[in-house]
């Protein structure tokens, strides 16, 4: 029987990469009197490196920019990410990016059905709190009972120990659970740590590789905003507590690489 959901944020519970981390990241560079600009092709392409310090890590060093070099190139991208960290917490504060559709609506009924909630992200944890927040105002950060986030463990998605971590503080076995993702790095890690896991992919991710999935989607939907997936592959207009908890819909392992 299912007794939690564990979402992941960035991709899945908003889509904060294109208009918010990518923006938060060039102003810090701005900010620094680098030139480095990172488009949204660009970032398209670094968000196959989960971390906002491993992806400047990658950018410098794929690239054999000068600072790879630099002797204080850790303390360089620790400079940088704590400012990104800060315009990117701005954003959020000016409630520029809103939850995408169905999450409130599926996290509300979750909650009225006893369904323990739970967050395995790689972003920074204070960008998971300013986001419900701002999203869901304060009483939304009780609605989750972990939050693992970030430099919580020692190697990030795809890697699965951020869902281990959060199956321990949970004290629930793997299989008492649905994760929601949205990328390949995210489904990999969430497999790999033995979730069923539900996907809805976003602009940068929709071509990737969801093999595995027991739900590919391309949003919760709600009633006045319905997911065209869901309705191809069930005839429901979007993602509920309800369907979730019928076995039929987890069972199903989809291949799903476009
Ligand atoms: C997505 C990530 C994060 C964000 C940037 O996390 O890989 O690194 O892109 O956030 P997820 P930070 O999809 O697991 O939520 O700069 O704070 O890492
Ligand atoms: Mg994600």
């Amino acid at each position: 029987m299912i007794e939690a959901f564990i979402f992941d944020v960035d991709g899945t519970l908003a889509d904060t990469e294109r208009h918010g981390h990518r923006v938060a990241f060039n102003q810090a560079f701005a900010e620094a009197g680098l030139d480095w600009h990172w488009d949204e092709d660009t970032y398209g392409d670094l968000l196959a490196v989960t971390g906002g310090k491993e992806r400047i890590r990658h950018f410098v060093q794929t690239r054999d920019l000068p600072q790879h070099r630099d002797p204080q190139l850790d303390a360089l991208i620790r400079d940088l990410h704590a400012s990104k960290t800060r315009n990117y917490l701005e954003l959020l504060e000016s409630n520029a990016i809103p939850l995408r559709p169905g999450v409130e609506r599926l996290l509300r009924e979750a909650r009225a059905a006893g369904i323990r909630l739970a967050i395995a992200t790689t972003t920074t944890p204070q960008n998971v709190t300013a986001l419900h927040a701002n999203a869901l105002g304060d009483h939304g950060l009780g609605w989750f009972e972990v939050i693992g986030a970030g430099d919580v463990v020692a190697t990030k998605k795809p890697a699965p120990d951020i869902y281990h971590y959060v199956l321990e503080k949970m004290q629930l076995e793997a299989t008492r659970c649905v994760a929601f993702e949205d990328s390949h790095n995210g489904i990999r890690a969430s497999l790999a740590a033995g979730l069923k896991t539900v996907v809805t992919y976003n602009d940068y991710t929709r071509h990737d590789d969801f093999t595995g999935a027991s739900l590919v989607l391309d949003q919760f939907g709600d009633r006045d905003n319905p997911s065209q997936e869901l309705w191809q592959q069930h005839g429901q207009n979007f993602l509920s507590v309800t369907a979730l908890l019928q076995p039929v819909n987890l069972d199903t392992n989809i291949c799903h690489s476009s």
